[in-house]
């Protein structure tokens, strides 16, 4: 049946959009599986990456309110927080004593604020950067990047370029969603349009950051939404070349407005393999440990990914819609993670450079 689909990717060839459909409405998941293993052996060889990394998220407050998120709140409501800054270099001094060992990266995303002006941000940003020199900072979606913009009245470029001089060292890949308006209007109708999206990470990326890419699958898009959403990445990223990698995120239903279903472990091996298969341009695909679940993560890492992702340490956005995982895990639990699917760890940086190789 997937034939014909197995000899283009044998010999190198792009898949079309019709091509990721069948695969999608394929039950061969193994045939999958193993072509998707090929490509990601290919590119990744048997290695397997991880970072120290740790979340931090300086607020909940957002004014979009997205049907699907369970972590936001508006302002003055119960739950709501607020950290500063003071609360932030707080959080990264203490995760050394947590985690024993200094992480190599810190993760920054939270709600859009409605009071918080662009300052504030620029100098979390840059106080974080001042106290941890060697720390890279991955911070703010496309979505809060354009928020940024728009309160510090400056066009992409400029707001990106102060924050990259602030000590900005790249960008998450979250907000995206699925691009296609028929979808998002219902998801998130008051988010920045998929359109959008795609234009600020283009400015980011001629800014000279890299970014990586998400795509929230597993509510009420169907398989042609997720091909859309894939051909759209593959086509900017024949553009620009600026995604470092590609993370299915798995919908979580609890606590949500939308509410609905968890995925299936079939579904979230099915969507990482046809990713890994469409996105030939994209060197990395990453199995979030967080919401895929440590077992599924082990079988991703054999069906395409090559990158589970890090020690986290806290975690809120999943965890608020029903995450099942725990909040952080330590690099021997990684390793073991990793070595138990056959594939060799590699601790790695910010920008897939390895730092430490577990043979
Ligand atoms: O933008 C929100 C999603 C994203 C839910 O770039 C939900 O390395 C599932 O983008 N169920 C944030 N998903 C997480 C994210 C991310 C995570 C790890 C690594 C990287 C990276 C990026 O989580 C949001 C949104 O798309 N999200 N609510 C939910 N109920
Ligand atoms: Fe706000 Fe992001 Fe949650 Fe949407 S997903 S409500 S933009 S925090």
């Amino acid at each position: 049946m997937l034939k014909n689909i197995e000899d283009k990717i044998l010999s190198g060839k792009r898949l079309t959009a019709c091509d990721a459909l069948r695969l999608f409405e394929s039950d061969d998941l193994f045939t999958i599986g193993r072509l998707a293993d090929s490509v990601a052996r290919k590119k990744n060889g048997k290695k397997a990456y991880f970072i120290k990394n740790r979340h931090i998220n300086p607020t909940n407050i957002c004014i979009n309110r997205c049907r699907f998120c369970a972590f936001s709140r508006s302002q003055g409501q119960e739950g709501a927080f607020e950290l500063t800054i003071k609360d932030i270099i707080r959080k990264l001094k203490d995760q050394n004593s947590k985690l024993k060992t200094a992480i190599s990266e810190v993760h920054i995303v939270g709600g859009l604020h409605p009071g918080w002006p662009f300052e504030f941000y620029r100098e979390m940003i840059s106080t974080i950067k001042k106290e941890f020199p060697r720390l890279h900072i991955k911070a703010f979606t496309a979505v809060e990047i354009d928020y940024l913009s728009k309160i510090a009245e400056l066009d992409l470029y400029s707001t990106i370029v102060a924050l990259k001089a602030d000590g900005l060292g790249s960008m998450p890949g979250g907000g995206a969603e699925i691009f296609a308006p028929e979808i998002r209007e219902q998801l998130c109708p008051e988010k920045i349009s998929g359109d959008r999206w795609l234009e600020v990470i283009e400015v980011a990326h001629k800014a000279g950051l890299k970014t990586n890419a998400t795509m929230l699958y597993g509510h009420i898009e169907d398989y042609r939404h997720r091909i859309d959403h894939l051909m759209k990445l593959r086509k900017l990223q024949d553009k620009t070349g600026g995604f470092q990698a590609f993370i299915p995120l798995a919908y979580h239903p609890r606590n949500t407005e939308m509410q609905g279903r968890y995925t299936s472990g079939i579904e979230d091996l099915k969507t990482i393999a046809i990713s890994r298969l469409v996105l030939d341009n994209v060197d990395h695909i990453k199995a979030y440990w967080i919401m895929l679940g440590e077992k599924i993560s082990q079988l991703a890492l054999r069906f395409g990914a090559d990158d589970i992702d890090g020690t986290i340490i806290e975690e809120k956005i999943t965890h608020s819609a029903g995450g099942l995982t725990s909040e952080q895990m330590t690099v021997d639990q990684l390793v073991n993670l990793i070595s138990k699917t056959g594939r060799v760890p590699v601790e790695r940086d910010s920008f897939y450079k390895s730092i430490k190789v577990y043979s």
